[in-house]
């Protein structure tokens, strides 16, 4: 049965924002200009560290649970059963320029945008939603297997998480998982994989529940290496246990990264360093 799906358009803070398009803003095929660069100097180290080079503000209503930069925007989903928005943010200022609600039965995971479009995924109603990068405006909806964890893509197919050691390669035109790796480290799977980003050919993947992402390699799975971010958060009140490390979020333009928690006040944009230098 295809379930009726419902959005709401909110633009509560900067309202008339929704009709504008950002002058930044680029198309897909401005995007897909890349220029060939040479590899950032941590992928010659296996275990990494940080160091956080900007404190940005973020929503603590908001459950984070995918986390993109896109023309310059956070673009964020967030999860809760009647807290699950899609947001384009304001990096500097955490202001909300669009912002979309889906009705209470969808509980909002991952995000990716490829193409021009967003792809959401919902936890457990195996149903995605696509919409325009720019706009927010609802395309249609899509359907998979299991539950929805974490979403990234690798410029080709959509790759998804699901709690699992497993990371789902789909095409996201039929939908179909075209293939599926097992992520490993030394022998070992490696399961709980939640948020995930596409860094400069490596998937990043938050191990949740933990302050740990791993650097997984999207041919074979194997575990690269390893980023701690061992008390980033450790400034700020977490007083609720789920609210964990769940955001990733690159700007391959600037090689900015981004990383946040669900609920948490900041976002932090940090700087790889050598684990043990
Ligand atoms: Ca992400």
């Amino acid at each position: 049965m295809r379930r009726f799906f419902f959005l709401l358009l909110l633009c509560p803070i900067t309202l008339g924002s929704c009709q504008k398009k950002p002058a930044e803003e680029t198309s897909p095929a401005e995007n897909a200009t890349a220029t060939v660069r040479p590899a950032p100097a941590w992928q010659q180290h296996r275990d990494l560290s940080y160091r956080v080079i900007k404190e940005l503000p973020h929503d603590t209503r908001a459950f984070t649970q995918g986390l993109i930069v896109h023309a310059g925007h956070f673009m964020e989903s967030t999860g809760g059963h009647n807290t699950t928005w899609l947001r384009k943010v304001e990096i500097e200022t955490g202001n909300i320029l669009i912002e979309r609600k889906l009705s209470a039965e969808f509980f909002g995971e991952g995000l990716t945008e490829l193409n021009g479009k967003l792809y959401q995924l919902t936890w457990q109603n195996q149903q995605g939603f696509i919409y325009d990068a720019t706009t927010l405006a609802w395309q249609k909806n899509f359907s998979y297997q299991g539950e929805g964890w974490g979403l990234t893509d690798d410029g080709t197919h959509l790759i998804m998480s699901n709690g699992s050691s497993k990371l789902q390669f789909i095409d996201p035109k039929s939908f179909r998982v075209a293939r599926e790796i097992t992520v490993v480290d030394g022998g070992n799977a490696i399961d709980q994989l939640n948020e995930l980003e596409f860094i400069e050919g490596e998937i990043f993947a938050n191990i949740w529940q933990t302050n740990r992402i791993i650097r997984i390699d999207p041919k074979s799975g194997k575990v690269l290496g390893t980023l701690d971010l061992t008390d980033i958060h450790a400034k700020e009140t977490i007083t609720h246990p789920d609210h964990v490390l769940n955001g990733i979020a690159y700007d391959p333009e600037s090689q900015a990264l981004f990383v946040t928690g669900k609920c948490w006040p900041k976002i932090y944009q940090i700087a790889l360093e050598p684990r043990d230098k």
